[in-house]
Order: structure tokens, then C-alpha cells, then sequence
């Protein structure tokens, strides 16, 4: 596998990332995950304006344009060969001896990008999840994509160790979001989502997902709601990058609506495949098929 360093593109053994790392030291840095499908980028431009967003927001200059960062993620894909996956992309404020205070010199970020191989969760999808609420102990930047994320982490192991596939951030008595995805709730035809701002990751699904509901005319409140409004909903779902539009069906063992994934839902998730031009022929194939009409 290639991966991309500094302007190279190396081998892992070749990588030679430091101690002095302040992305290891401090999880001083910013990342991004952009979606590939079928050898195409999903959405690039969107994730990198987050990416130079989220570098501005810890006043950490990035020695690229939008333009570079493409080309470098299109370089990886095309060297890896990557179908369906996703590019990691990292930015550290570089290398210095250990000191909280940024290097009194100026010292270059140290950007890394590789490839990951990575399925569509097709049976999540299909048959929703469980999400487990979690008191939200992260700090107060959530719409940074920061590198630390300690307090997703915990959430994240809590949830699974409840048997449940993502944490539900919950402060204040309010949801906020998944450890690692943005959450949606519909009552009485209405979709619900928290307003992007300091509490939450705006995340780029979530943007498709707001665009989608505009296009199919289903009303949208971009405002909080409690633990127990989300309890209360006909249909929830979370969303991210790899995890797509993932019907929820339980939390904390409560059943929402049916118990199934419900309908409004399922709306939205063919509306976003029919986003794609991969799934799109994935779902043509399968209807050729249940027609009996596969060649
Ligand atoms: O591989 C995975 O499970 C991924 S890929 C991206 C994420 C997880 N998470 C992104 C994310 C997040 O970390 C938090 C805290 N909130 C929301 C999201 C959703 O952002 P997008 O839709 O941009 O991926």
C-alpha cells in the first residue's frame, strides 16, 4: 500500500513518522475521511473545505490547496486501487520538542494520507441498529474534526460493550450526536436534527441527508431535542461518512417506532443511493434480478 507523506508518496516502511509528533503528543491536528465509491470520490470537496475549516479553527496554517489535497487523495485511490473504501487524511502542526504552546518557530505541518478498503455496512442498512445514550464529557470545539477524541473513544467502547454499534452523545439532558455520526429523528412526518453549531460535528452527510429532505419536500427543525423526545420519535437514524444513513431501532434497549427501519427512512436512503452512480446500477441489478431478468 502507498501512502502519502509531506508531498511523497512511500511506502509504510519508509513512513518514519516522529515521537515528537505533536499529533502524538497532543493530538494537535485535524483529519478528514472521504468516501470512495466504485474508484470515485464522494463529496472530496466538501470533507477538504472542512479540513482547511477545522486547520483554521486551531490556527494551524495547511501548506495546501483544495485543488493539491484532490489530487493527492485521487493519486492514493489510483496507486491503491481502491473500489469502495475510504482516503484518511491527517494534518499535525508538525514536529517540535514537547511544550503545550505551539513551536516559537514556524515549523511545517506534517500531512498523512493512506487508503482503507471499506464494504458498505449493507446489513446495518438493511436491518438498523442499537445506539446506547452516553453523557457527553467531550469539550466544548465538537464541531472541530480534532484528532483528539478521547471522549468518542470511551463513549464508542461503552456503547459496543452494551452491545450496541454507536454511543448517543446526550449534554444537558439534550442529543447531540453519535461518537462518530451525526443523528436524525422523524415524528409526524417531521425530520429532526440538532442546528450545526459548537456542540456537534456539521457533518457532510448530514448536509446530503438536510439537501435530500429539501428535494423530497419532507419538513425539517434544525433544533435540540431530549433523551426522551428521541425515545418518543416514529423513526431515528444516524449518519456518517461510512455508515451512510443507518436506521436506529433501538436505545437503551427501547424500541423506537415499529422496531424497524421505517419508512421516511427508507426514502432517504434510496434518495442518497440514487446519489451514487455505483449504487444506483447495484440497485438496478437487483431489481433485473427479482424480475428474473439478471443476464
Ligand atoms: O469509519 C467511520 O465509522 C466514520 S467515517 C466518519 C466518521 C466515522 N465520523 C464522522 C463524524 C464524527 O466523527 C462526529 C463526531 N460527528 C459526525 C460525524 C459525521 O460526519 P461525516 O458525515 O462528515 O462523516
Amino acid at each position: 500500500m502507498i501512502y502519502f507523506k509531506n508531498g511523497e508518496f512511500l511506502e509504510e516502511q519508509q513512513m518514519n513518522l516522529s515521537v515528537n509528533d505533536r499529533g502524538y503528543a497532543f493530538g494537535d491536528g485535524v483529519y478528514e475521511v472521504i468516501k470512495v465509491y466504485d474508484g470515485v470520490l464522494y463529496t472530496a470537496q466538501e470533507h477538504l473545505e472542512r479540513l482547511i475549516e477545522s486547520a483554521e479553527k486551531i490556527r494551524m496554517p495547511l501548506p495546501y490547496t483544495i485543488e493539491q489535497l484532490t489530487n493527492i487523495a485521487q493519486k492514493l485511490l489510483t496507486e491503491n486501487q481502491l473500489s469502495v473504501g475510504h482516503i484518511y487524511l491527517q494534518v499535525t502542526r508538525g514536529v517540535a520538542p514537547r511544550a503545550h504552546q505551539f513551536p516559537e518557530s514556524d515549523i511545517p505541518p506534517v500531512i498523512i494520507g493512506y487508503t482503507v478498503v471499506n464494504p458498505r455496512p449493507v446489513e446495518h442498512l438493511k436491518m438498523g441498529t442499537a445506539m446506547k445514550s452516553v453523557e457527553d464529557m467531550r469539550w466544548l470545539r465538537c464541531d472541530i474534526k480534532s484528532l483528539n477524541l478521547l471522549g468518542n473513544v470511551l463513549a464508542k467502547q461503552e456503547a459496543i460493550e452494551h452491545s450496541c454499534q454507536e454511543a448517543l452523545f446526550v449534554r444537558d439532558g439534550l442529543v447531540r450526536e453519535g461518537s462518530a455520526s451525526n443523528v436524525f429523528g422523524i415524528k409526524d412526518g417531521i425530520l429532526h436534527t440538532h442546528p450545526a453549531n459548537n456542540f456537534i460535528l456539521n457533518g457532510i452527510t448530514r448536509r446530503v441527508v438536510l439537501q435530500i429532505a429539501k428535494d423530497l419536500a419532507i419538513p425539517v427543525v434544525e433544533k435540540e431535542f431530549t433523551l426522551a423526545e428521541a425515545l418518543a420519535m416514529d423513526e431515528f437514524f444516524f449518519t456518517s461518512t461510512n455508515a451512510e444513513i443507518t436506521p436506529v431501532i433501538t436505545i437503551d434497549g427501547k424500541q423506537i417506532g415499529e422496531g424497524v427501519p421505517g419508512p421516511l427512512t427508507r426514502k432517504l436512503q434510496s434518495a442518497f443511493d440514487g446519489q451514487i452512480p455505483m449504487l444506483v446500477s447495484a440497485g438496478n441489478a437487483k431489481e433485473r434480478e427479482s424480475n428474473g431478468t439478471a443476464s
